[in-house]
Formats: C-alpha cells, sequence, structure tokens
C-alpha cells in the first residue's frame, strides 16, 4: 500500500509543557486522557517529554558506535533487515541510553500501570535506522494477533505499548512513521482501509502505540540516516516471538544494571533472565 494516501487522520496529542504553552489542538497530558485515547485510537503524539540534548546524545552515540554495522549492514549478523534500507538494532542500554528519564520516564509510570499493569515490563529497546534514499516500509502489525484475528483479539485490553522516540525530526524529508489510529482493535483486511497519518515528531517528542497497531515508516528523502529508538512496555508474561531471532530484545551492561534503583531493576527482570 502505498503509505503517502490516507494521511488525513487525526492522532491524539498531548503537552508536557505547562498549560500557558500548550495550544488548543495539544492537550496537557494527563493520565486519564492519554490512556482513554491510547484505549480508545491505539495511539498518541506526547510533546516534550525528553530533554532535546538528551535526545541529541543518544543519536551521536548510536550513528558513532554503529557506523561500521551502518555502512554495511548486509554483512552483519547481529542486526535486521526491516525494509529497504531500513534496518533494526538492539542496543545495549549503557551511557547514554542508560539514562532512567529515557528508558523509564517518570512521567509515564502510571500510565504504564493503568494500561498495562503495575509489574510492567521492558521488553525490547532498540532502533530502528532508515538510510538515506530508503524507500517506504510495508505497513505492517509488529506481531499478528494473540489469536490470529479471532473475534476475542479485538476485545482484549493492551499488553504491549512502544515508544518511539525519533533521534532526529521525523517529518516529509527525513522520513517519518505513517499510523492508522483505531487499527489495533481490527483484523488485517479492515485495517488496511483505516485513514493514517504521519506525523511530524519533533526531537524531545514521541510517539507511543499500542503494539497491535498498523504502521510503517515512510521514506527517508533526506541525506542523512534517521535513527528512531523504540521502546516496548509490556505485561511480564508477554514476549514477541518473532522479531528477535538474530539478536536479543534487551541487553544491558551488567554495570549499567547494578547501578539501578529497585524499580528500574525490576523494569529489566527479562534482560536478567537471560543471564543466567
Ligand atoms: O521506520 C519507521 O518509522 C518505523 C519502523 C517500525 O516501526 C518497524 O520497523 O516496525
Amino acid at each position: 500500500m502505498n503509505p503517502t494516501r490516507n494521511t488525513t487522520a487525526n492522532i491524539p496529542t498531548f503537552n508536557f509543557l505547562d498549560q500557558e504553552h500548550t495550544k488548543k489542538d495539544k492537550k496537557p497530558f494527563s493520565v486519564e486522557d492519554c490512556s482513554q485515547a491510547l484505549r480508545e485510537h491505539g495511539v498518541v503524539l506526547l510533546h516534550n517529554l525528553f530533554p532535546s540534548h538528551l535526545v541529541e546524545t543518544c543519536r551521536n552515540a548510536f550513528l558513532q558506535r554503529h557506523k561500521n554495522e551502518l555502512a554495511e549492514p548486509e554483512t552483519v549478523r547481529e542486526i535486521q533487515r526491516v525494509g529497504d534500507g531500513r534496518w533494526m538494532k538492539t542496543i545495549t542500554v549503557k551511557p547514554p541510553f542508560a539514562t532512567p528519564d529515557l528508558y523509564h520516564p517518570p512521567q509515564l509510570v502510571n500510565l504504564f500501570q493503568e494500561l498495562l499493569e503495575d509489574e510492567y515490563v521492558l521488553n525490547n529497546i532498540g532502533v530502528v535506522a532508515s538510510l538515506p534514499g530508503a524507500k517506504a516500509q510495508h505497513e505492517h502489525r509488529d506481531l499478528p494477533a494473540l489469536f490470529h484475528d479471532a473475534p476475542i483479539d479485538s476485545q482484549l485490553p493492551c499488553y504491549a505499548l512502544t515508544v518511539l522516540v525519533p533521534l532526529i525530526e521525523a517529518n516529509h524529508e527525513h522520513g517519518t512513521t505513517l499510523l492508522r489510529p483505531g487499527t489495533h482493535r481490527l483484523p488485517l483486511e479492515q485495517a488496511e482501509n483505516k485513514e493514517g497519518v504521519a506525523p511530524v515528531i519533533p526531537v524531545g517528542s514521541c510517539v507511543i502505540m499500542d503494539y497491535r497497531l498498523h504502521h510503517g515508516g515512510t521514506a527517508n528523502r533526506s541525506n542523512q540516516t534517521r535513527p528512531l529508538l523504540y521502546m516496548v512496555y509490556s505485561r511480564p508474561w508477554f514476549r514477541d516471538y518473532r522479531n528477535f531471532r538474530t539478536q536479543p530484545p534487551l541487553k544491558i551492561s551488567r554495570w549499567s544494571y547494578r547501578k539501578m534503583n529497585d524499580a528500574d531493576q525490576q523494569l529489566f527482570a527479562q534482560a536478567r533472565q537471560t543471564w543466567w
């Protein structure tokens, strides 16, 4: 499907700046409104959640650490092709990524508890890098519905949420993510006909989407790599059995893990399980 078609839908948008700075179309963030919007539409856009200097530091670290892999991605095992010129890489959680404001934003704790459960965990964390000239990605769900689109699937509550954090502004030039609100509760064939939105996402803003939502990266028309950080939070029993065959879903240095408080160590429970 052509991802520039049907891009007229609205996406519920919330803002973390104080009310004074909040424009009419960007409500101030509240857990109640945001969780309601996620239940109904399966996707929200949040502005001003992350400090831009932190996002920029992460971008530079990612591009520097992985420059050899990104130069010849087809020769590397632990990097997965997810489209033309588009590569997915699990990142190691160590500085600057080992920053709680990044991997566990305090503003989102109550939202995750509300939509997932108190013992939610970080399920996978990495970057999708679209290289200059990357074509539009096929639209997809990250995982088939739990019961393969049986009627019960549309009734199920959320079991995982993806936070997408563009490490450079996502826009028409660099590419962005086409999102189809409401498709988290629709079988595959109906999802393709829902209207979509391809938002501009400035540095410091993010999208949160239900893991079942239909989406796909748009083309990168620029001469810069577009790294998109993804962090997936889930109920403690959930596993993505499909996307991590050549690399682990989570990687954290033991040093970074040891320095964490109890709540953050709990967040990384699934990484710990693979150590022994
Ligand atoms: O590149 C993008 O904007 C989105 C990539 C993505 O969501 C995916 O590969 O699942």
